[in-house]
């Protein structure tokens, strides 16, 4: 400990004397960038995704189809076991999972054995999950094993957001991301406490359009393997996995009234795909990158709000499948204002969970459960 100590005041100290270098070379000062590291705190069997739960303690979901509560301990054992229901065939599995507001209902996002992509219910009492009140309440076809998507999210305004991917194949053979007849592709939003199986809120941006699928909040999505809403502001983040050349980044403000079309698949990023026209309403990524050397599979993460970590405080921290370094991207009205590399590796990252005091952990389908802490 003694060690870390003196390294952390050495490398604080050759930042400081940066910094004035800096200061002096230049007026203005550059922006400090954060200092972190990634604490390995749990090891589970390819987590998948997680939630903050009624406690505070934040809820892992394992793909191959289990639930555990990461404590002080470690996991502990499963408080859902679904393993036989589902298969982690191509990009298949338990691949999302979210509390209600108030903690009232647990979600569960999953392909089933035919490869469905299944929402299921449990209500939650005194913390605990009442498998007896399981109702699966939206189910979705998949033609293909990749692309599921499968992210699901609370939004501020307490409607429950689901992320589909286009159904898969790779091209989007079957024109879905455009298709607005069909939920593949598309990021959805229902209420599912005020219907049977649920209901969608009047407010859908294409409730009176007939020929539009009534769940639709925004479409033109390729894969939208992880999306948040930032808790200071309510805005809406999607990391949006591309074909075979841009990785993307959308945004949506916390007043959007939805509709958005993010381009898949007349556009991959901000370029026309294979010979595709660029719709007239097309909303482009807030932020792009190219797989020349960033990675191959964008993971979105969330805008910090934590506050263990000053210097990264409304940075928004992503990373890619594939390369595995946390990046950060500050937006200010829809536009990124900076771009910035934490320097640390969260392995073959697939998901981030935000925590109930703002923090972040990062998950490697590897097994890692990292938490980020200031260095
Ligand atoms: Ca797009």
């Amino acid at each position: 400990m003694k060690v870390r100590t003196r390294s952390s005041a050495i490398i604080g100290a050759l930042f400081l004397s940066v910094s004035l270098t800096f200061a002096t070379a230049s007026a203005g000062e550059p922006p400090a960038q954060p200092q972190v590291v990634l604490t390995e705190v749990a090891r589970a069997q390819g987590p998948s995704a997680g939630a903050a739960g009624p406690d505070g303690r934040v809820w892992i979901a394992e793909r191959a189809g289990t639930v555990r509560i990461l404590g002080d301990g470690g996991l502990s054992d499963p408080v859902l076991d679904i393993s036989a229901e589902t298969t982690t065939d191509g990009e298949r599995g338990l691949l999302g999972v979210a509390f209600a507001p108030e903690f009232t209902h647990f979600y569960i996002s999953y392909t089933d054995l035919e490869g469905t992509s299944t929402i299921d219910e449990f209500a939650v009492e005194d913390g605990e999950l009442r498998p007896d009140t399981r109702r699966t309440v939206l189910t979705q076809e998949q033609p293909y094993a990749n692309h599921n998507g499968g992210d699901i999210k609370f939004g501020p305004d307490g409607y429950l957001y689901i992320a589909f991917g286009d159904g898969g194949s790779g091209g989007d053979p079957h024109g879905n991301g455009q298709n607005l007849d069909t939920l593949l592709g598309k990021l959805l939003r229902i209420d599912p406490r005020g219907g049977e199986p649920y209901a969608v809120p009047a407010d859908n941006p294409f409730v009176a359009d007939e020929n539009a699928r009534d769940e639709i909040w925004s479409y033109g999505l390729r894969n939208p393997w992880r999306f948040s809403f930032d808790a200071g502001t309510g805005d809406l983040l999607i990391g949006d996995v591309g074909q075979s050349e841009w990785e993307e980044i959308d945004w949506a403000p916390a007043d959007s009234k939805g509709g958005e079309n993010y381009g898949w698949s007349s556009m991959e990023g901000n370029h026309p795909f294979r010979g595709g026209t660029e719709p007239a309403n097309h909303v482009p990524p807030v932020h792009e990158y190219d797989r020349s050397g960033l990675g191959c599979s964008v993971t979105g993460g969330f805008v910090y709000r934590g506050e263990a970590i000053e210097a990264l405080a409304g940075s928004y921290v992503y990373s890619d499948y594939c390369d595995g370094t946390l990046r950060t991207l500050k937006i200010e009205n829809g536009e990124v204002t900076a771009e910035g590399d934490l320097g640390v590796q969260g392995g073959e990252v697939i998901s981030f969970v935000e925590a109930g005091d703002g923090e972040l952990y990062v998950l490697s389908i590897g097994g890692q459960i990292h938490r980020l802490n200031p260095a």
